[in-house]
């Protein structure tokens, strides 16, 4: 059994009792995919939030004993609980924000995760695998049509200057992620990884890096409502054409089990500078409306200039729809006390 230090406070350290190591610990699932393969991540990085990966579809239900624990814990969702889907953008209450309010959004992004129900995901795929899947995905995305139409540029043949440059505008994944290696998820890389974009980079779509695919519509300033409409049309389009793992109880599958449902993280990166100094306030908000805190460079990163990322936490059991209004809600709680500070 792996050994956290005291203070550890991932939630594989919480729920890996002896019993369920016991009962998990020489179980494969239907791919092959260790139990001690999934918590590899947080039990070489104790200091991780969470600590697992998946390795199938299929590992939420081998190792079932520990997962619906993660789950529960995490989601707040039973194991005999449903996961119910809505991209009803006309259901949003969204009205624009007033102008003071709107200049303090810089941009705003909605991603979700998928992956191909007829592989298992990126933990797990061998490099052929990987490269079918690069190929199914890439020959579907250039057939679109319209706003949606694009271009597939691979990772392996950008050059180091493109890539930076990518990064540097949010637009692509960085890479070199230590919890995404310990999981398995970045082996062989560059091969096979790329970005899928239309030209004015509102509409991309990440391939074989967390997850297979990451849908992704994203514009500057703060006009929530046609981004996630877009998300929706786009995301639709790309279901008509491959099946994505799914099912009645955990929705979307995905490698991280802090996506499983909608696999949406809707976010906006806004100036909150006085807030930020009042950080036991800024904290509290944000739990009370289910919002996340993060630095405009990604997961794990901080902020110096007082401009924060803030998405929606939860994304099980809850609608598209829905999480996306928590955001909002969160955003406009944070905006008003940013306006009470002095
Ligand atoms: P995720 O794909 O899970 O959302 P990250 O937090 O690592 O992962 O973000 C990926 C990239 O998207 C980063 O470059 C980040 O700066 C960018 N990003 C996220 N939200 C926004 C936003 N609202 N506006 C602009 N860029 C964003
Ligand atoms: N494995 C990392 C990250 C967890 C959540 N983030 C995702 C899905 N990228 C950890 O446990 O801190």
């Amino acid at each position: 059994m792996p050994y956290f230090p005291t203070g550890t406070k991932s939630l594989l350290s919480k729920c890996l009792t002896p019993k369920i190591w016991e009962q998990c610990k020489d179980r494969r699932d239907k791919h092959g995919f260790t139990f001690r393969q999934a918590i590899m991540s947080g039990s070489k990085y104790v200091e991780s939030g969470v600590g697992v990966y998946a390795g199938s579809h299929d590992s939420y239900y081998a190792f079932a004993p520990f997962f619906d624990k993660i789950i529960e814990a995490y989601h707040g969702h039973k194991p005999n609980d449903k996961h119910i889907s809505s991209m009803d953008y006309n259901a949003l209450k969204c009205p624009p924000f007033p102008p003071d309010e709107d200049k303090m959004i810089n941009s705003t992004r909605i991603r979700v995760a998928r992956n191909l129900a007829a592989f298992p995901l990126g933990t797990c795929v061998t490099r052929d695998e990987r490269n079918q899947i690069e190929s199914l995905v890439v020959s579907a995305l250039n057939e679109f049509e319209g706003e949606l139409k694009g271009k597939y540029y691979s990772l392996a043949k950008m050059t180091e200057a493109e890539k930076k440059q990518l990064i540097n505008d949010h637009f692509l994944f960085k890479g070199g992620d230590k919890y995404l290696q310990s999981a398995g998820l970045e082996r062989e890389w560059p091969a096979n990884r790329g970005i899928f974009h239309n030209d004015a980079k509102t509409f991309l779509v990440w391939v074989n890096e967390e997850d297979q695919l990451r849908i992704i519509s994203m514009q500057k300033g703060a006009d929530i409502l046609a981004v996630f409409t877009r998300l929706s049309i786009a995301a639709g389009e790309i279901e008509k054409v491959a099946k994505f793992a799914h099912d009645e109880h955990l929705g979307y599958i995905t490698s991280c089990p802090t996506n499983l449902g909608t696999a949406m993280r809707a976010s906006v990166h806004i100036k909150l500078p006085k807030l930020m100094k009042n950080k036991t306030k800024f904290d509290a908000i944000a739990d009370e409306y289910y919002v996340q805190i993060r630095g405009i460079h990604g997961e794990h990163t901080e902020t110096d200039d007082g401009v924060f990322d803030i998405s929606n936490r939860r994304r099980l059991g809850r609608s598209e729809k829905q999480l996306v209004q928590d955001m909002i809600d969160g955003v406009k709680a944070l905006i008003e006390a940013e306006k009470a500070e002095q």
